[in-house]
């Protein structure tokens, strides 16, 4: 039998393995690199390691203990062994992540960002409903399904003219109210009948803008739709002059297709306004110099406008003697098609991404 000896007795071996185990699971714990975990393993596996100095110790110690610690010390060898590699493993995926990381190209430009945007035709609308707002109006709508009365009667539009045509207009038929007479309803062709029920309820100064959709009964092709979009303004007060209007209209022009735009106003003729005129702008295809587009003229027609017709005043109560007014009507489309300098106004009802990603 052998003599115990203080470095073989049983709580001395007990102790240096319990150790061995803290100081491992500590310096372990600090590691982070693959060359730090070797010099550790060495240090607690190596031949000349650690557990390897116990395992020495163990011929020494009683035969009793000898067989208990043998198998705690071969536990704590395979343990060491299954954390060595358990930790290699864990910096083996951060070093693959942070390499992930630093390897991707900073200067390299990021996926674009898609923003959505309003259709062509709603940010011409919300341009030129900004510029006459600037320029004191105020919005007024009113509704798509019209009688007869407002939108031709009060508008001085004649029991004969072409416009009440039902070629022209979409009429609803057999609408009656509660009197049983026939409203003659139909699809409003302009929103001129909004300004007439504005005269109805307000009293002068008036200075409003009508944007709006309205419907014709014609063939469509690249300058026509049965469906568009309108603006409309009219400003009613005592002393409107035709000046007032031509100003009005050149500051819009020039404020909508920038300063160096030309504008001349032609006569012409609507029923609702007397004197009436036409508003070309200089061609922007060819910047007034004579092109296809604008017939070799230099100008193209954008928009109708007059001097509110007394007659229509008369509808209203308005005292023709107290009041004068100019009003004009612009096409969304047209105006959108001049100043995007798209051919085809089919274009915007279509809907393909491709055309309206330009805008
Ligand atoms: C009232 C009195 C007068 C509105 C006007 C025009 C001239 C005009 C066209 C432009 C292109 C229609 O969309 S378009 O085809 N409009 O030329 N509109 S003056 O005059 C009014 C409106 C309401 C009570």
């Amino acid at each position: 039998m052998k003599t115990p000896h203080k470095d073989t007795d049983s709580s001395s071996i007990q102790s240096k393995i319990e150790n061995i185990s803290k100081e491992l699971n500590k310096e372990l714990g600090n590691t982070s690199n693959s060359e730090a975990i070797s010099n550790l393993k060495n240090k607690y596996l190596g031949r000349k390691g650690s557990i390897q100095s116990v395992l020495k110790l163990l011929p020494d110690i009683e035969i009793d203990d000898r067989k208990k610690y043998g198998k705690v010390l071969n536990e704590l060898k395979t343990n060491a062994e299954n954390l060595f590699e358990n930790k290699q493993k864990e910096i083996n995926k951060n070093s693959k992540n942070n390499s992930k990381k630093n390897n991707a190209d900073l200067s390299l430009p990021g996926y674009p960002v898609k923003f959505a945007n309003s259709h062509p035709l709603t940010q011409i609308k919300d341009k030129i409903i900004s510029i006459f707002e600037s320029l004191g109006f105020q919005i007024a709508l009113g509704p798509e399904i019209e009688t007869d009365y407002y939108n031709f009667e009060a508008l001085n539009i004649p029991k004969d003219h072409p416009a009440r045509d039902l070629q022209d207009t979409f009429y609803i038929k057999n609408e009656f109210n509660t009197y049983g007479n026939n409203l003659k309803v139909l699809l409003r062709t302009h929103t001129s009948p909004v300004q007439v029920r504005i005269m109805e309820k307000v009293k002068p100064p008036i200075r409003i803008i009508v944007p709006g959709r309205v419907y014709r009964n014609e063939a469509v092709d690249s300058t026509h739709s049965a469906v568009f979009h309108q603006i409309e303004g009219l400003a009613v007060d005592a002393n409107v002059t035709f000046a007032d209007l031509k100003a009005t209209l050149e500051c819009f022009a020039k404020r909508f297709f920038g300063e160096t735009i030309s504008v001349r106003f032609r006569p012409s003729y609507f029923p609702f306004t007397e004197p009436s005129a036409e508003m070309d702008i200089g061609c922007v295809f060819c910047s007034g110099k004579g092109c296809s587009i604008c017939k070799k003229s230099g100008w193209l027609e954008a928009l109708g406008c007059g001097m509110v017709n007394p007659r229509v005043f008369d509808y209203v109560k308005f005292d023709r003697e107290k009041y004068t007014g100019f009003a004009f009507g612009i096409g969304i489309e047209r105006l959108a098609m001049l100043k995007f300098k798209v051919n085809d106004m089919r274009l915007f009802y279509e809907n393909d991404l491709r055309f309206l990603r330009q805008f």
